[in-house]
This record gives C-alpha cells, sequence and structure tokens, in this order.
C-alpha cells in the first residue's frame, strides 16, 4: 500500500496539512479541480505557509483528478458541500481499502461521502486549528489548535496515524468522534447563525444571552433524544466559555458571509433540524433560527443551503 497522502482541496486547511506533511519529508500530492488550477499552481512553484513572520515555500507536486494511479490514503479538504461531489469524480482511482480523512465542519457531508465510496474507509476529524488563505496558493496558520480523528465503524488506530506527530500536527485518535463533532456542531449552531443575525462578534452574544440559552436548552435535549448525552453535558455553560474565550472574534459563518462565500448551514444548523424531524423531537427555536438566517442568507444574495 502507497503512504502517499492525496489531499483533495488545496485550500485553508489542506494546504496546511499538506505543508506540514511535505516539511516532514512525508510523501504528498495535491489534486485541483482542472488544469487551468495545475497550471495556476505550478507556475508559482509551490505552497508558500506564513507562521507569524516566517514564510516558507514547498514544491508540493501537483495534479488534477484526471491523473492515473490509485490512490490509498486520501485527506478531503473541501468545504462540507463540496466533498462528496469532489470525492465521487476520484471514486475510480480508489484503490480497495483505500483510507479517507474528512476535514468538514459540522455533520452530514461523511455520510454522503461514504455513500460515494462503500469499498473505502472513512475517518472522520474534528479540528480547532485555524488558517486562512492569504493569497492563491499562500496558506497562514492562523490559531493553533488540536484534532481529533476516528472512525465509528472500527476503533483501531491507522498504521499512519504517527505521521501526524512526525509533522508536528497536534492529534489524539477519538473513539467517540461522533461525540465531537455534535458537540462542535452544537456550539457552531448556538453561536454563529445569532453572530451574523445581529451582526456582531462572538462577544456581542453576552447581550443576547436569553436567545443562546434557549438555543442551548433545546440543542441539549435533541443530543439526548439522538443518542449523544455526552455532547449534551453542560452545553450552556462551554457555549458561554466560548463566547467569552472568543469574544473578539467573528464566527466563521459571520466571515463566510462577510466575505459573500457559501455557508456550511446545510450541515450544521439544517443537520440539526432534520434529525430532529427525524427523531420527531419539536425544536421551534432553531427552525425559527434556522428561517431567520435563511432569509438573511436570501437577501444578501448568498445560497442558502
Ligand atoms: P477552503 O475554501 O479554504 O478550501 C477548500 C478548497 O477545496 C478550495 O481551495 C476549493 O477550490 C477546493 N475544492 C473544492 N472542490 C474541489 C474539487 N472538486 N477538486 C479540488 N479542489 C476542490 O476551506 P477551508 O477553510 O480549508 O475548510 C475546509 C473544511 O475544514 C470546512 O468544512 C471547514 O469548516 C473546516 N475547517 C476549517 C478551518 C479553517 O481554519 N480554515 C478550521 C476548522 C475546520
Ligand atoms: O468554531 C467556531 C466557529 O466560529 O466556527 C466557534 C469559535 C466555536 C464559534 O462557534
Amino acid at each position: 500500500m502507497s503512504s502517499t497522502w492525496h489531499i483533495l482541496g488545496a485550500g485553508s486547511l489542506g494546504s496546511l496539512w499538506a505543508c506540514r506533511l511535505a516539511r516532514a519529508g512525508k510523501a504528498v500530492r495535491l489534486i485541483l479541480r482542472d488544469e487551468q488550477r495545475l497550471a495556476a499552481y505550478q507556475a508559482v512553484g509551490g505552497l508558500t505557509l506564513v507562521e507569524q513572520d516566517h514564510r516558507s515555500l514547498y514544491a508540493i507536486p501537483g495534479e488534477t483528478h484526471d491523473a492515473t494511479g490509485p490512490i490509498h490514503r486520501l485527506l478531503v479538504a473541501c468545504k462540507a458541500y463540496d466533498a462528496a461531489p469532489a470525492v465521487a469524480r476520484l471514486a475510480p482511482r480508489l484503490a480497495e481499502g483505500a483510507e479517507l480523512v474528512l476535514l468538514q465542519n459540522g455533520l452530514g457531508s461523511q455520510d454522503e461521502v461514504a455513500d460515494q465510496v462503500p469499498h473505502a474507509h472513512c475517518i472522520f476529524a474534528s479540528s480547532t486549528e485555524g488558517a486562512f488563505r492569504e493569497a492563491d496558493w499562500q496558506v497562514r496558520f492562523a490559531g493553533h489548535g488540536f484534532n481529533w480523528l476516528g472512525n465509528p465503524l472500527n476503533s483501531a488506530v491507522p498504521a499512519w496515524f504517527d505521521d501526524l506527530h512526525d509533522a508536528g500536527i497536534p492529534a489524539q485518535w477519538s473513539v467517540d468522534i461522533l461525540s465531537r463533532l455534535w458537540r462542535k456542531l452544537a456550539l457552531n449552531c448556538a453561536i454563529n447563525p445569532l453572530t451574523v443575525l445581529h451582526d456582531c462578534h462572538n462577544g456581542g452574544l453576552l447581550g443576547h444571552l436569553t436567545e443562546v440559552d434557549q438555543l442551548c436548552d433545546e440543542l441539549a435535549n435533541l443530543l439526548l433524544r439522538c443518542g449523544q448525552p455526552e455532547a449534551a453535558n453542560d452545553l450552556k455553560e462551554e457555549v458561554q466559555r466560548v463566547i467569552l474565550a472568543t469574544a473578539a472574534n467573528y464566527s466563521s459563518m459571520y466571515q463566510d458571509v462577510r466575505h459573500g462565500r457559501r455557508t456550511e448551514v446545510h450541515y450544521l444548523l439544517g443537520h440539526a433540524c432534520r434529525v430532529a424531524a427525524r427523531h420527531g423531537a419539536s425544536v421551534p427555536q432553531l427552525e425559527h433560527l434556522q428561517q431567520r438566517l435563511v432569509d438573511s442568507l436570501k437577501a444578501r444574495g448568498l445560497p442558502s443551503d
């Protein structure tokens, strides 16, 4: 089995992982959308990682989906709404038993990907690291954090897991990755949409704590209904802690909206509302929040799904 890391999506997080793996001497290949993107990438000669004032260029080889050669290990670093179609294009190249690491925030996209590639193993990740693109092919490592990886269908730690440690990527194998992803989803549902609707940084929600608390109550009930009691534990207190700790920051959804980008709402609040409907759980606050957010996105000319 090849030990090459193929990276699908050379955006913020994909580039951050690619540069650190390449720096540690791991074999890495970037998969770019089309020949035009590949030519643009080759013209600049590699990816640049910016850490504080230090910038380093990594001449990581690139290819398109149509390149030949099997893929044994794939890091999927697209947005949640792009992940399944992007993986579907690569399906013919995925070797039997290939391993996919899915970096998408929220829930729902992981199952969409798994449906495309029944012959592969899907490992889910939850990341609190922060990165953003300063320019094409140039990424800034903006916030140190942590990564939890796990496979809901198989608790065995993959043989390549030490690659992450070698590359300085802080990570831990999690036997209950779904609980982590649900907890993060709940935090994002309680904070992110309200920052868009109230046009404020996270700390601005301190002026709307009744609204935040009501959402937390519904989210915690939903988590209990769908078999995630740990993710429900002290949710209200943690949401308040996160609001205080990130008071000066703008949520990722706020930033997407401000930059006119599509949000991942379908895999955050949308997922929560769909799961509630499936379980017959009543979530009027979450549904009202989703409707207000959809109206606000439409009014700005942004996709609302
Ligand atoms: P991004 O938009 O910066 O990067 C996504 C990249 O995927 C883009 O370069 C896009 O062109 C590429 N892409 C899309 N479809 C493709 C295809 N078919 N073939 C090849 N490339 C394709 O997004 P990001 O910020 O890196 O986020 C990726 C995921 O990680 C999201 O779910 C996000 O919520 C999550 N996440 C991001 C951060 C962060 O700090 N950026 C932190 C935690 C979690
Ligand atoms: O993850 C976040 C985001 O902005 O997406 C936090 C900081 C937790 C706010 O929900």
